[in-house]
């Protein structure tokens, strides 16, 4: 997948494409990561890429030219169809659904703000979807970005060494994970759940599987609302419910 960020902050990038699963994959070509500065495109001797707000206020907004001029040297290089997503406070809420979908681009160029803004003629004009990550302030849309493509990289084949581990991921079945527990058996008291012991698969699974709906159901109720529930997850909700004082007391 290509990818191109429209960024101030180029070397905030670093931290991704030198680290990790994301890391991996763009030294194995499977992710092409470019960078390009609004300053680098910029004509005065001070290198602007920022003005004052028509209508006043406090702060400035980031001006079209400086930002445009990059955005086409990005296209230049970007296969045909890159979407073009600006990181906006906004936007749509990035979501592990999105994040899959856009697996399946050839490219995307993301951009991001600083300041209070951008001119909002660069947005009706060459912006196709204006992403957010959620409903809190960051500096910048560089880190937005950069959740956004590390959820989107560990989709793309190849990415993970253990692809399983993308099918087991707790947000596409809609359930918090299960607990995990390695060596040493005993932490003084403290010891590993006698299933994980026990070697019988289909204990231990229903063991892991009845751990991620109770702290599903203790911790994040809204992701449980409105679903249909297998007859084998019924029964461990059932169990979950056994083991609460509270539903004890309503029988
Ligand atoms: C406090 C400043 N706000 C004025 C009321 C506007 C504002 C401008 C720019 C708030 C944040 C930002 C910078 N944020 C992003 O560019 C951004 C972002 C975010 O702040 N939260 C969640 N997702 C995103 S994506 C891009």
């Amino acid at each position: 997948m290509w990818l191109g960020v429209i960024t101030l902050f180029p070397e905030m990038f670093d931290a991704v494409s030198s680290n990790g699963v994301f890391g991996r994959a763009v030294d194995n070509g499977i992710i092409s990561l470019n960078r390009y500065n609004p300053r680098d495109f910029s004509t005065d001797k001070h290198r602007t890429v920022d003005d004052r707000p028509y209508g006043g206020g406090p702060g400035m907004v980031m001006m079209v030219e400086p930002l445009l001029k990059a955005l086409e040297a990005a296209k230049k290089d970007a296969p045909e169809n890159a979407l073009v997503v600006l990181m906006s406070p906004q936007g749509e809420v990035f979501s592990q659904a999105k994040g899959i979908d856009c697996g399946q681009l050839e490219g995307l160029i993301l951009i991001c703000g600083r300041y209070e803004g951008i001119d909002e003629r660069f947005i009706r004009g060459h912006v196709d979807e204006e992403w957010s990550i959620g409903d809190y302030v960051l500096s910048g849309g560089e880190l937005a970005a950069m959740v956004a493509t590390d959820a989107i990289a560990r989709h793309l084949p190849g990415t993970l060494g253990n692809q399983m581990s993308v099918i087991d991921e707790s947000h596409l079945d809609g359930t918090l994970d299960y607990p995990h527990y390695t060596r040493p058996e005993k932490l003084g008291l403290d010891v590993v759940p006698a299933e994980l012991l026990s070697g019988n698969h289909k204990q231990m699974s229903r063991y892991r599987r009845r751990e991620a709906l109770k702290r599903t159901l203790d911790r994040r109720p809204d992701l449980l609302t409105g679903r249909v529930f297998s007859q084998e997850d019924r029964k461990l909700l059932e169990e979950c419910f056994a083991g609460c004082n509270a539903a004890k007391a309503v029988e």
